[in-house]
């Protein structure tokens, strides 16, 4: 009798969950070779997109940002949607990515983050003792994201299935980084002295961070989004004894607790790609965290991360973006060369880090179809 409770209950979730996912009634995908290279499955063409390729090299994204504030961009699902678009409309992509800033989450959890022209994000009270850890919020935290949801639902009706959508974070260390530097840091001294200084309390904030991430994208897939990456950007300031010890274990983690989350629910979890940026040192263990798609800086070369991976995972990246600034002729032979050496199967072609505000529009469109020649 209890067990049959017990049955119906789980049966009820389980309906629950799959509705939460279907009412959205989303076009069918008419170009999936992005999540089919995540699964390892094979594909028509390698896929192609760009780590911030809704941005500032574009004439028209400037166009929007002239006329709205960065976060307004970001809470505004028609804007967000639009920029999202707008690289789509003059490339060949093979995936569109939310627009939106890993510093969301900071913003969500009380923290005020200003974009300042010219320099960046900015925090104007960062976190500077243990103390302040008080006046973070995380009760209700995605709550206060649900803006990010909409314009993922809003985005994958507007894409109708021509690509698929990604969702994405910043991963713990990563944003830790930013609320106790201010904004970018060459260094990262305090956040550093932090690890040394603070270990317990910074292990506080590193959980806080990862429950509020977990949360975040569980509620990311529930609105629509296909694929999940990481930006671990900051992996680069650490060693790897560092990196094993501050930014792996929470990585996983979050892949852990959010296939939990959705297999709870009933809701078919989504692949995951994690980009720490600067940990080609790790690659061996960062293979052991559950993700399927491992993204690589251009300092790693193809054939020695694959023999470090293995063949079930797949590799996303890596021409360096500095390469953009060089002739068609040369960017399509270093794309050709690039995508020979990963191989057609379980490879997604991108920059190993963002694309930079100066690149010509040409570089992007000899790139992507370089990529699309390639093999
Ligand atoms: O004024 C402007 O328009 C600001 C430029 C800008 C843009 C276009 C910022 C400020 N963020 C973004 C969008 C953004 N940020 C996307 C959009 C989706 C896409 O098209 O890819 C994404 C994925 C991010 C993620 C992000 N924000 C990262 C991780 C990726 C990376 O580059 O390492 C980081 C570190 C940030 C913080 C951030 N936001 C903006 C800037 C200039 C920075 C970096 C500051 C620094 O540390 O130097």
């Amino acid at each position: 009798m209890y067990c049959a409770l017990i049955y119906i209950l789980y049966a009820l979730i389980s309906v629950a969950g799959t509705c939460a996912i279907k009412q959205h009634n989303f076009p069918p995908l008419k170009n999936d070779n992005l999540l089919r290279a995540a699964r390892g499955e094979p594909v028509d063409r390698v896929p192609v997109w760009v780590m911030r390729q809704a941005g500032r090299y574009l004439p028209e994204f400037q166009e929007v940002r002239k006329h709205h504030d960065f976060f307004t961009v970001c809470r505004t699902p028609e804007l967000a949607c639009e920029v999202t678009m707008q690289p789509l409309r003059r490339f060949d992509l093979d995936a569109s990515i939310i627009f939106c800033d890993i510093l969301v989450i900071p913003q969500a959890l009380g923290m005020i983050v200003e974009m300042h022209a010219g320099v960046g994000p900015v925090f104007p009270e960062p976190l500077q003792t243990p103390a302040d850890l008080a006046k973070l919020t995380p009760e209700g935290a995605v709550g206060r994201l649900t803006y990010v949801g909409d314009a993922i639902t809003m985005m994958r009706h507007m894409l109708e299935g021509r690509v698929p959508l990604i969702g994405f974070t910043g991963a713990p260390w990563t944003l830790m980084g930013y609320m106790i530097e201010g904004g970018g840091s060459k260094t990262m001294a305090k956040s550093k002295a932090w690890l040394t200084d603070y270990p317990e309390d910074s292990k506080m904030l590193l959980s806080m961070l990862t429950n509020a991430i977990v949360d975040y994208l569980e509620m990311q897939v529930k609105a629509g989004a296909q694929l999940l990456q990481i930006f671990e950007s900051s992996a680069e300031h650490l060693s790897k004894e560092d990196f094993l010890k501050w930014a792996v274990p929470y990585l996983k983690d979050i892949r852990d607790k959010l296939d939990e989350r959705l297999k709870q629910q009933s809701i078919p979890v989504v692949p995951m790609t994690i980009f720490a940026k600067g940990a080609g040192h790790s690659l061996k263990e960062q293979a052991t965290l559950g993700y399927d798609v491992i993204g690589l800086d251009w300092t790693v070369d193809p054939v020695e991360a694959r023999k470090e991976v293995g063949p079930n995972i797949t590799l996303q990246g890596n021409l360096d973006p500095q390469d953009m600034y060089k002739t068609p002729v040369e960017i399509r032979a270093l794309t050709t060369e690039m995508v020979r050496k990963f191989g057609k199967d379980r490879y997604i072609a991108n920059l190993g880090h963002g694309i930079t505000p100066q690149t010509p529009i040409i570089s992007m469109e000899t790139l992507v179809d370089a990529v699309h020649k390639a093999i």
